[in-house]
This record gives C-alpha cells, sequence and structure tokens, in this order.
C-alpha cells in the first residue's frame, strides 16, 4: 500500500463507524476484554460502554458553531451558541422569589441538557463559552468594527500617533497583561478531557459518591499531567516526579484527585514543603539549572532530611522519565477514607494504571530529547488523542478496613513517604478513564485549571495525614494569586457540572450575575433559598471522629523510619532497573560539587543497601563504605516496571523506517501497513523531505526528512532493503547515527535485506554474536540480538517475521544488550 493509500485508510479508519467496527478487534479492546473479569462483566451491563469511542473532535465542534456563527449577524457572533443567551426578561412578570428560584446558570442548563455521545456534558457546558473566529468580522472588545488593525491611528503617515486610537490601546493593553503568574510548583503542563466509568457496583459498599459505583454513568474528567521542577517554558523530559491531576465533574460536585506519579512523597509534613521545593528548584543566586535536581542544593538538603530517601529512589528509577504521559501510573499518595451511605469508613488508596503498560526512557535519551523536542510527552498526548488512540488508564483502589489501621509493620497510613505493598493489600480495579478529546484552547483549559485537594464530594473524605492537611490549604490559597482572585471556580473549566447556589459574591472577575434581594442566609426575602439541604439531602457531612491530644509540635514516632521501604524499592528491582538506579546517583551526586554531601549520601544509601552504596560511591570518588544495616530482603514484585508491561501491543508506538533513493518499496510497505494496522505511527525517514524512487521506479512518498528529527524521537527503526538506498544510507553519518543511537537505547531494530550493511557500518555487536548471514531470520534472543529481527534480502515480511517484530516493539526496550562500547 502507497503512503497516501495508507494515510486515506488511515483517515477512514477514523471515522466513528470505522471506528466501531473496530472496536471488536482493536488491540486496545481486546486488551480491555482480556483484563480483569470484572472489566468483561460491567462492560456487558453498561451500554454506553459498548459503543463507539466518545471522540467528539474538536473539528466537528467547530463545524457546528461556524453553522451556528453563520446564521448570525457575522460582527456579532463572538458566542457560539445563540441558544446560550439568556431569555429576555420579562419585567415584573416574576416575583423576586420565583426569579431566585427560576434563574438557570450554565450549569443547570448544561446539567439538564441531553448528555453528548460518551455522556460528555462538560463538553456541552463548554460549549456556552467556546468562541469561534470563522467567517466573523474583527471587533474591539466592545464589540466595534475595526477599520484597520496594522496601521496606528497618526497625524499624518509620518506623523504622531494619536492617544484617541482606542483600538490600538485596548489591543496593546491587551496583549501586556496575557501573561498570569505560573504555577509555584508543577508549572509545566499538558491537559486532556476525558471520561471516567465504574466497572460495576462493587464499591458501593464502600462509598456513597455514585460516579465511583453508578457503572451507567461515565463522568467527564479533566486531567493535567506536569513536571515538578522546571518552569513553565522547560523541557519535559528531566529527571522529575511527574503531576497526575484528575478533575471529575460529578454529579455531586467536583472531585479533584491531585496525585503524582510516584506512589509516595519527600517529607512527612506539609511545612517542610516550601523547604523540600527550594531545594530542587534553580539555586536562588543564580537561577541554575533549569529543570533539574543534579545540582548541590537539592542533594544537601535531602541528605540533611532523611525522610526523603525512600522519595529519592523513586526519582533516581525510570519512573522519573516517563516514555510518555501513557505509559505511566499515577497515585494519590495520601490514604483518603471511603465513606458508605450508612457512614462506615475504610481507608483507601488510589491507583492509575495505564493500560499501555509503563515504559520509560533511559537517561542518555531523555536528556538529548530535551534538545531535540521538549515537547515531547506533549506532542505524544496531543497525537495519540488526535490519531483516535485515546489514553487508558485503570483506576484500583487499596481499601484497609479502620480495625486494621495499625496492622501493618513499618507502615504508618498517615506516612505519605509510605506505601503499602500490593502483595500486603491488593489492588482492585474498579473503573477506567479514557482521554478522547484534546483542549480547544491550552490557556483557557490547560493553564486556568484549578486543582483543589479539598474538592471531595460525599462518599470520599480525607485523613490526617499531616501532609494532606497542609495540602488542603495551599491550593485554594494559591490560586487567588494564580488566578487573579476568588471567582476562579467560576472559569469555564473549573465550573462544576453541579449546580452552584450560595451567597458567597462579588470580588474580581465575578462571572455570575445572582438575582435578587437575599443575599444572606438565613433570609425570608428570599424564600430561604438556598435551603441548607443537610445530611439526608446529599449534602457532603464530615463524618464524626473522636479527636483528642496534646498541642504541640511533634512528628509521630511511627513515622520515624525512613529506609526499609527504600531498601524494599531496591530489593524489587529488575536487574537492568537496578543498572539505571546506580547509573542515576551516579550523575546526580557528580554533578555535587561539594564532596561532604557526596559523602552524606553514601551513608544514607549504605542504610538502603550495602552494594547500591558501594557501586554508587565506586562511580562519585568517594570510598566504599563499610557494611551498614543489613538489608531485610523483602520485595514488592509489584514496584518493578517489568510486571507492568501493558496489553496494547504497538499501539502509540513510533517506528521510524529509514529509505532512499533505491529501496526495496515492496516490503517497507507491508511492514508499514501491518504495523499501522497493529495502532503504531510508522514514519519513513528520507535524507531529504518528498519522495524516493524505490528500486521498481515508483515514487515513495517520506514522511520527513532524518536530519529534522532523531532515533531518540521514536521507539522502533527499521532499515529499509535496497542496494543503492543503502549505499547512500551508509555513508551518512546521521543514518549511521541513528541507528547506532535507536541500538544504544536498547530500542527494537528490525533489519531488512542488505540493510545489514548500515548496522555493520554503526559496529554494532549484533553481528560478533550473531551467525545471521547464513539464518537470516533468527528470533531475538536475550544478548546482542535482543530485540533484532532480520529479513532476509528479497524476502516477504511474512506473518513470522512480523509477529517477531510486533513483540520486540511492544516489549518497548531489551536492556539485555551490550552496549557499553557503542559511541553514539
Ligand atoms: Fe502539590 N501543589 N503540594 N503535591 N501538586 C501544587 O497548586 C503543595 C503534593 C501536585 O496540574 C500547587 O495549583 C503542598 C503531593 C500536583 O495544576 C500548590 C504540598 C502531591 C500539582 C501545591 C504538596 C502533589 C500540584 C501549585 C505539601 C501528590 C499540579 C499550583 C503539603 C500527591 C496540579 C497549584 C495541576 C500543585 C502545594 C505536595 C501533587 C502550591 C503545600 C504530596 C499534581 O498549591
Amino acid at each position: 500500500m502507497s503512503e497516501q493509500a495508507t494515510r486515506a485508510a488511515k483517515k477512514a479508519a477514523k471515522t466513528p463507524a470505522a471506528k466501531a467496527a473496530k472496536t471488536a478487534a482493536s488491540p486496545v479492546d481486546a486488551a480491555a476484554k482480556g483484563r480483569a473479569g470484572k472489566a468483561a462483566t460491567s462492560t456487558s451491563k453498561a451500554p454506553a460502554a459498548k459503543s463507539a469511542p466518545a471522540r467528539r473532535p474538536a473539528a466537528q465542534a467547530g463545524a457546528k458553531q461556524v453553522a451556528a456563527a453563520k446564521a448570525a449577524p457575522p460582527a456579532k457572533a463572538t458566542r457560539a451558541k445563540a441558544s446560550t443567551a439568556k431569555p429576555a426578561k420579562k419585567a415584573g412578570s416574576r416575583s423576586a422569589t420565583a426569579a431566585v428560584l427560576e434563574a438557570k446558570s450554565r450549569a443547570d442548563r448544561a446539567a439538564a441538557a441531553p448528555p453528548a455521545p460518551g455522556g460528555d456534558a462538560k463538553a456541552l457546558q463548554l460549549d456556552a463559552h467556546r468562541m469561534v473566529k470563522l467567517d466573523t468580522e474583527l471587533t474591539t472588545d466592545q464589540g466595534i468594527g475595526v477599520e484597520d488593525t496594522d496601521n496606528t491611528l497618526r497625524a499624518g503617515p509620518r506623523g504622531p500617533s494619536l492617544l484617541e486610537d482606542f483600538h490600538f490601546r485596548e489591543k496593546i493593553m491587551r496583549f501586556d497583561h496575557e501573561r498570569i503568574p505560573e504555577r509555584v510548583v508543577h508549572a509545566r503542563g499538558s491537559g486532556a478531557h476525558g471520561y471516567f466509568q465504574p466497572y460495576d457496583t462493587a464499591l458501593a459498599e464502600y462509598t456513597a459518591a455514585r460516579f465511583l459505583t453508578d457503572p451507567g454513568t461515565r463522568t467527564p474528567v479533566f486531567v493535567r499531567f506536569s513536571t515538578v521542577q522546571g518552569s513553565r517554558g522547560s523541557t519535559d523530559t528531566p529527571r522529575d516526579v511527574r503531576g497526575f491531576a484528575v478533575k471529575f465533574y460529578t454529579d455531586q460536585g467536583n472531585f479533584d484527585l491531585v496525585g503524582n506519579n510516584m506512589p509516595v512523597f519527600f517529607i512527612q509534613d506539609g511545612i517542610k514543603f516550601p523547604d523540600v521545593v527550594h531545594a530542587v528548584k534553580p539555586e536562588p543566586h543564580h537561577e541554575m539549572p533549569q529543570a533539574a535536581s543534579a545540582h548541590d542544593t537539592f542533594w544537601d538538603f535531602v541528605t540533611l532530611q532523611p525522610e526523603t530517601m525512600h522519595h529519592v529512589i523513586w526519582l533516581m528509577s525510570d519512573r522519573a522519565i516517563p516514555r510518555s504521559f501513557r505509559t505511566m501510573q499515577g497515585f494519590g499518595v495520601h490514604t483518603f477514607r471511603l465513606v458508605a451511605a450508612d457512614g462506615t469508613r475504610t481507608f483507601v488508596k488510589f491507583h492509575w494504571t495505564p493500560v499501555a503498560g509503563v515504559h520509560s526512557l533511559v537517561w542518555d535519551e531523555a536528556q538529548k530529547i530535551s534538545g531535540k523536542d521538549p515537547d515531547f510527552n506533549r506532542r505524544d498526548l496531543w497525537e495519540s488523542i488526535e490519531a483516535g488512540l485515546y489514553p487508558e488508564y485503570e483506576l484500583g483502589v487499596q481499601i484497609i478496613a479502620e480495625s486494621d489501621e495499625f496492622a501493618f509493620d513499618d507502615i504508618d497510613l498517615l506516612d505519605s513517604t509510605k506505601l503499602v505493598p500490593e502483595e500486603v493489600v491488593p489492588v482492585v480495579p474498579v473503573g477506567r478513564m479514557v482521554l478522547d478529546r484534546n483542549p480547544d484552547n491550552f490557556f483557557a483549559e490547560t493553564e486556568q485549571v484549578a486543582f483543589c485537594v479539598q474538592n471531595i464530594v460525599p462518599g470520599i473524605d480525607f485523613t490526617d495525614d499531616p501532609l494532606l492537611q497542609a495540602r488542603l490549604f495551599s491550593y485554594l490559597d494559591t490560586q487567588l494569586t494564580r488566578l487573579g482572585g476568588p471567582n476562579f471556580a467560576q472559569i469555564p473549566i473549573n465550573r462544576p457540572l453541579a449546580p452552584v447556589r450560595n451567597h458567597q459574591q462579588d470580588g474580581f472577575h465575578q462571572d455570575d450575575i445572582p438575582v435578587g434581594q437575599a443575599n444572606y442566609h438565613p433570609n425570608s426575602l428570599g424564600g430561604g433559598c438556598p435551603v441548607v439541604p443537610g445530611a439526608g439531602g446529599g449534602a457532603f457531612v464530615h463524618t464524626p471522629e473522636h479527636v483528642d491530644g496534646i498541642k504541640e509540635r511533634k512528628r509521630s514516632e511511627t513515622f520515624s523510619d525512613h529506609y526499609r521501604q527504600a531498601t524494599l524499592f531496591w530489593n524489587s528491582m529488575a536487574a537492568w532497573e537496578k543498572e539505571h538506579i546506580v547509573a542515576a546517583y551516579r550523575f546526580e551526586l557528580g554533578k555535587v560539587a561539594h564532596r561532604h554531601i557526596r559523602e552524606r549520601m553514601v551513608e544514607h544509601l549504605n542504610n538502603i543497601d550495602h552494594q547500591l552504596a558501594v557501586a554508587v560511591a565506586a562511580g562519585i570518588g568517594v570510598p566504599a563504605p563499610k557494611p551498614g544495616r543489613p538489608n531485610h530482603g523483602r520485595m514488592s514484585p509489584a514496584l518493578s516496571q517489568a510486571s507492568m508491561p501493558g496489553s496494547t501491543g504497538v499501539v502509540g508506538r513510533k517506528v521510524a523506517v529509514l529509505v532512499a533513493d533505491g529501496v526495496e518499496g515492496a516490503s517497507v510497505e507491508s511492514i508499514q501497513a501491518a504495523l499501522a494496522e497493529d495502532g503504531a505511527v510508522v514514519e519513513l525517514l528520507g535524507l531529504v523531505d518528498g519522495a524516493v524512487t524505490t528500486a521498481a521506479g515508483d515514487a515513495l512518498p517520506v514522511t520527513r526528512a532524518m536530519n529534522t528529527v532523531a532515533s531518540v524521537l521514536y521507539d522502533a527503526v527499521v532499515v529499509a532493503d535496497g542496494e543503492a538506498a543503502v549505499e547512500q544510507l551508509v555513508n551518512d553519518g546521521y543514518a549511521v547515527h541513528f541507528v547506532a543511537e535507536a541500538y544504544k537505547h536498547a530500542k527494537p531494530l528490525a533489519v531488512l535485506g542488505v540493510g545489514d550493511r548500515l548496522v555493520q557500518a554503526a559496529r554494532l555487536p549484533v553481528f560478533e554474536a550473531s551467525d545471521r548471514i547464513t539464518a537470516p531470520a533468527s528470533k531475538p534472543s536475550a544478548g546482542a540480538l535482543d530485540g533484532v529481527v532480520f529479513l532476509a534480502a528479497g524476502a516477504d515480511a511474512d506473518d513470522t517475521f512480523l509477529t517477531e517484530l510486533t513483540t520486540a516493539i511492544a516489549a518497548h526496550r531489551h536492556y539485555d544488550r551490550p552496549v557499553d562500547g557503542i559511541a553514539a
């Protein structure tokens, strides 16, 4: 199939009908079906879950609005939907009380409207705020038509500008104030819309939260992924924690689950947050380094605050450099509570598990990506959703009876530097979240979204975790400065779908018009409204709890162990994960100028594991320590990324095919078609952009020129066959480097026919260990051939080869290769 034909096929595959047809056969679906039996059962219970993915592309929305805009007089049609305009009030036709009772907010209308495909009531609500510019005429903010926006009003063509040029002054004033303060942490982020749907009613026993227990309800969500340290314009791929914040627009109000991609946190008490953040952010005297923990102040702080040791070892692991937002876990971190309808409470920990598996970059690659494409993760999220390859995560819960609060050795459930191993308390899958729509506008949605840990709905409650308690203050407080006043909950992306009625009023940016005389409670002039629904009326009720204690600044003794879970994490890693952790400590501490800080860290590592300390010390010029506290030997296999390969095969994997004039087109096209069919994104890279001429004389369009990208931006590389083509590739340093670098980063490689000459030119050890010249199609096996598949010259890319290739790509990386000697 030609490139164009493939593109056309892809386009066709994106139509809802084609998608529905593909649903049953798609790897995503097969995977979903293959997961917990719960999923399968609940899918059959919930008719909505069976339909085609709930995609509501911006283009469609746009088309609808263009039609609306066309129907209205152009210059006035700045809002998308005429229907959202307030109905003209008939003066004197209603009493004030009736007006109060009947006044409908946008939220009410959205709630009353029939759900959009996929139940996306939030998308409908946002419609009221979308401004479509197609087929309109330019106006000022006051709706006055603009005569000319290219020349200021002047006294003569060469004369001074005039103050009365209101259009110029307004335009520049608006430009001058386009920026708002970036988030003090998590400044760089990317957002997406989607929905959450529970599998079944299993949680009803534990919680009154309807969005968790009604499998027929799709609750709209907005998710923002972020890095922590860097400023808003920093790179996507530093070694860092990733934020994983989910706003559920439930019919009982907004619930914000503001989590991270690691299950523990640096500190135990929120009062230390400014310290840890100051330490990790760029140093105050010269504001360097940007988005990096590899500097003295961070390591000075953590080595003096040993409670950080567990989180720091996670930070040194591959979890800190996720391949994409689609392939990282999320955790609520704190222990929360579920509250049943009868008031019974249980402890709960929330987990998000990506259906695509947990996959990471390698550190050398992450650093290079920072230069080649600093938007790497953002682009991946955006493009996946645009292509209909919707990121999906399963929500799981660990449920712990209140009576078991003290049943765990070494773990205080209120200590956020500890996790509860899955082997001790299993993670029960309860539902899934699908991200199926990109925002229309980055600023309006992703930048203005305000997550608040305090946003909670009936059926969920907080615990006394001192980190959580501090967050309950901080998030509400920070939005005041960031979003310019107390009315930020009215910003469209933050508005709940549930109706909002209270007497809170005024302040900067009040967007609603409260109607009526009474703005206090109790009142009789406003019909006593809004009435307080009380406990029986679906209100949030703080469940009664006995509190007794001496007022003091004191940490609980049960928070005092800082090493044993770090040891558990270390013990649970695969060999390659351990190698990466050692390399990360060496890299980071190698950037620390003060020797005593390096030495202090080695002492801490010795408390985690002696071998780890010795290995790190050897790389940073610090003497090996004497054996420290013995390793307890316990493991939690679920902590290793190796335990989460994912179930979506090659869906969303990016594959580069290196081609040049004279390429054997048939094998390239069949591989391209087969991988695309399985959901991979295949790009043909030529030495220059345009098209190459195949050995048969046909034109084969290339996706882009090789030197505009790099191997680090792809998950796998295919080297095409063809004497003339390979001759050119072998003589192009960029192509040789492309292959060498991909191999060094443990990526799957497919070598077609004489393409092996490029692999030889890259001096890869594949050829020392292999007999492939005589045995063309060798099965991937551990060692130099791990993840490298061959196709004999002129051979068809048959099913056996394609299975080998897709298996190698689905495995993501092949870390058993000997790569130290490769110059790339
Ligand atoms: Fe945050 N954190 N945090 N944090 N956090 C913020 O809120 C804070 C903590 C997390 O995409 C800020 O709106 C304190 C843990 C995410 O908009 C701020 C403490 C976890 C996001 C704030 C913590 C997080 C934030 C900055 C210690 C994982 C990004 C801007 C008590 C469970 C949300 C803002 C988004 C953002 C304070 C600790 C996750 C300043 C005081 C633990 C994902 O309010």
